[in-house]
């Protein structure tokens, strides 16, 4: 009762700080106390590195100067389908770069994840390069590395160049696998001097099943009754047929720089994945079998050929002729070739079977895997995701015994709030501080963890919902013509533990933090 009275007390006090003055409060409440882990108990950099990511369409705007060409996301966009919202402008990072930079050197990170945006390297997607794009990664590329922040590069990051989509379908037509080496090989020699880690492709899995079954991501390729107003694909194949000759593209640009570049260079290629993890939705068998095939369906779609060199035997039965076959030559180029993989992870899912879904004839990916997934929280009134690091543990646990514990990076794991809300983004702290608590667990436990980054340094254009949403540490108004980056709390509280000063998010119960790490 006692505790109870000085932890009200306690709060109160907290909520007077913060309403008069926000800086006061935050030394206070975020340099103070010991929770148990800090900075300096993950290894130090190059070892491990924490950092924040971003992608080109979302930051960098700019988008039809120096040479850009429209990418796919531009030609949606541009077609009102993300709630008005365009990169056009989008957080002018092509332009205020610099400023970007002292934001990370201000905030201590200590590696920066960002994409290339190949139409602006590479109009057209093949052929010339353009100077002005090179510029500009260079400039980036030089002034991260200036100011002792390590960049680790994506090379695509679901903004295909329109034209390769025009000319022959884009990933469904294994005429891209040319193309993407070709375009990995202008960024491997123009900046593997400077750059160590190289990740050829930002979660396929998502951006395949929004862009080739569903069809409400761009390009915008389905077809009835599994998605709605396309002009054209087949949702029966195509989502297959692109991951195929994604994970060739992949394994040919991996192949490319190890046996050209890897040597002199001495960096590092790998591939990112979005993942959940899955818990039954009951203690049911049939639960427990569906919630195993979603991790084949999700994870393993893309992993799987990556370590075995074949997709996971359950979703070759479940789509029979209609997943591609690796040929023994292209099996053995896909198995092994990578140095590390990519987790986007942000949320733990039920996972129930559906496997009357089977009994269709026509099927899709989704009808396919068998599973209906939901939320954990079924009252869940907020827009924010429910703070599940333990899920994450999970999920790297599930990888080191199924995968070979295979050297790996977060690559994206932060908070959703709505657009414009709040600086005092206490949610944020509290995710973000699960999940590197989470980490360290698992680290701890013998994963092969080298970094956390978090989504995302800035508000940016968020892709899946336009304007809804942010992940930024640091808020802008999109509609300020200045576009000023503000701190959040977030910001600050990241800070401060980079900066290897102890911390605890108050706002947060005990109660709580216990919830956050067990199930
Ligand atoms: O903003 C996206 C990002 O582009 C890809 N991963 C998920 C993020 C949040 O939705």
């Amino acid at each position: 009762m006692i505790l109870q009275l000085e932890l009200l007390l306690h709060l109160c006090f907290i909520i007077v700080l913060i309403s008069i003055s926000p800086s006061l409060s935050l030394d206070l409440e975020l340099g103070n106390g010991d929770d148990g882990f800090e900075r300096d108990d993950f290894p130090a950099p190059p070892d491990f590195v924490f950092g924040a990511s971003a992608s080109a369409y979302q930051v960098e705007g700019a988008a039809d100067q120096d040479g850009r060409t429209p990418s796919i996301w531009d030609t949606y966009a541009h077609e009102g389908k993300m709630d008005g919202a365009t990169g056009d402008v989008a957080c002018d990072q092509y332009h205020k770069y610099k400023e970007d930079v002292q934001l990370m050197v201000k905030t201590g990170l200590e590696a920066y994840r960002f994409s290339i945006s190949w139409s602006r390297l590479i109009p057209n997607g093949r052929g010339p390069v353009n100077p002005k794009g090179l510029q500009y990664y260079n400039n980036l590329i030089d002034q991260l590395i200036s100011n002792g922040i390590q960049p680790h590069v994506t090379l695509h990051h679901a903004d295909l160049p329109q034209a390769l989509e025009d000319e022959y379908g884009g990933w469904v037509s294994p005429n891209i696998v040319k193309d993407f080496t070709a375009y990995a090989n202008v960024c491997f020699e123009q900046f593997g001097d400077r750059v160590a880690h190289w990740t050829t492709m930002n979660e396929p899995n998502v951006f395949v099943l929004g862009g080739y079954d569903i069809g409400f991501l761009p390009p915008q390729h389905c077809s009835a009754p599994f998605g709605v107003n396309c002009s054209r694909g087949n949702s029966s194949t195509e989502p297959y047929l692109a991951i195929h000759n994604i994970l060739l593209s992949h394994a040919s640009a991996a192949a490319l720089y190890k046996q050209t570049y890897q040597h002199k260079q001495r960096g590092f290629i790998g591939i990112n994945v979005f993942s959940y993890w899955f818990i039954p939705r009951t203690e049911t068998q049939h639960d427990q079998v569906a919630t195993q095939r979603a991790m084949d369906f999700y994870f393993g779609w893309v992993v799987h050929p990556l370590v075995y060199g074949d997709y996971p035997r359950v979703m070759k039965k479940n789509a029979g002729s209609r997943i591609p076959t690796f040929t023994s030559a292209e099996s053995a180029q896909v198995q092994g070739s990578f140095d590390f993989i990519g987790l986007n992870y942000y949320v733990t899912l039920y996972a129930e079977d559906f496997s009357a879904a089977l009994n269709i004839q026509e099927r899709d990916y989704t009808a396919d895997s068998a599973i209906q997934i939901y939320p954990l929280d079924f009252n869940q009134s907020t827009f924010e995701y429910p703070i599940t690091p333990w899920g994450m543990e999970e999920l790297l646990e599930y990888i080191k015994q199924n995968y070979g514990n295979p050297p790996l990076y977060i690559h994206e794991n932060g908070q959703r709030t709505r657009r414009n809300s709040s600086l005092e983004d206490w949610s944020r702290i509290e995710y973000m501080h699960g999940h590197i608590h989470s980490l360290l667990n698992v680290i701890r436990n013998g994963s092969n963890a080298r970094g956390y980054f978090m989504w995302s340094l800035l508000d940016s254009i968020e892709l899946l919902d336009g304007l809804k949403s942010s992940y930024g540490l640091y808020y802008i108004d999109l509609d300020d013509p200045e576009l000023k980056r503000q701190p959040k709390l977030s910001a600050h509280w990241y800070s401060k533990f980079l900066k290897k000063k102890n911390f605890t998010p108050h706002s947060a119960s005990d109660a709580d933090h216990q919830r956050y790490f067990s199930r």
